[in-house]
């Protein structure tokens, strides 16, 4: 899978240099790729922000640097992509939106910063190419900029391209239960451990009994969260 992220902070994405997702990168599984939007800027300062029309605080990111990098992206390949645009008011980004994005061969992530990008650059990509555009939120919380919502997508994803994940059957066990069911806890030895000890089933090799107290567990937890 191609992944491209656009920035003005590309140096963001350097942990995806690290663990699974890096290892997976030196295998192919993964191509990566961060372009600094500055690049795509013709004038000394690198402009890419403007005051907003109608008035407000903050800036907001001009047009023309995006569509140009995201020209550059489109004319290197000929892989479909799929244009992924961080941004607080998009739909919910959930393990569902990961199962149907990592079937992608190009995911082009735009990280804006500031207020945002100008909304006719979406516009632009979604009604005039034939390029998906997807505008995302990872959660009802405002980060600074797109990035970190990136790598969280881009982690959740990743990891769910086969070979990535070095143990299958884990892969397999999350796919069949519900995310929820996933929530009991877990312990490894020591069986003692500053005076707290490990549920005696988890060491019964009763593995039925085992099955049951994790659904327990995992159900009297997410009534606790509620
Ligand atoms: C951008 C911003 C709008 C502050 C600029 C680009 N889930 C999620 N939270 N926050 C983001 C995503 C996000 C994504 C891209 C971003 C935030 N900002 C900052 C945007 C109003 C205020």
């Amino acid at each position: 899978m191609k992944i491209t992220a656009i920035s003005i902070f590309p140096e963001y994405f350097s942990p995806l240099d690290l663990s699974l997702i890096g290892k997976a990168r030196n295998q192919s599984l993964i191509e990566f790729s961060a372009i600094n939007l500055r690049d795509f800027t013709h004038d000394n300062h690198h402009t890419v922000d403007d005051t907003p029309y109608g008035g407000g605080a903050g800036m907001v990111m001009k047009p023309e640097p995006w569509g140009e990098a995201i020209d550059s992206v489109i004319a290197k390949g000929s892989t479909p992509i799929e244009l992924v645009i961080l941004t607080p008011a998009g739909k919910k980004f959930t393990q569902r939106v990961a199962e149907e994005m990592v079937g992608s061969e190009h995911l082009l992530f735009a990280c804006g910063r500031y207020e945002g990008i100008d909304a006719r650059v979406a516009e632009y990509y979604r009604s005039v190419t034939n390029i998906r555009v997807h505008e995302i939120s990872i959660g009802d919380y405002v980060l600074n900029g797109g990035e970190v919502a990136a790598l969280v997508m881009i982690e959740a994803i990743s990891r769910l391209i086969p070979g990535v994940i070095g143990n299958p059957e884990s892969l397999a066990e999350e796919s069949h239960n519900e995310i929820g069911a996933l929530e009991y806890p877990t312990f490894t030895k020591p069986a003692q451990w500053r005076g707290l000890t490990v549920p005696e089933v988890l060491m019964s090799g009763n593995h039925g009994q085992i099955a049951q107290w994790r659904r327990d567990e995992a159900l009297r937890r997410s009534k606790l969260a509620e």
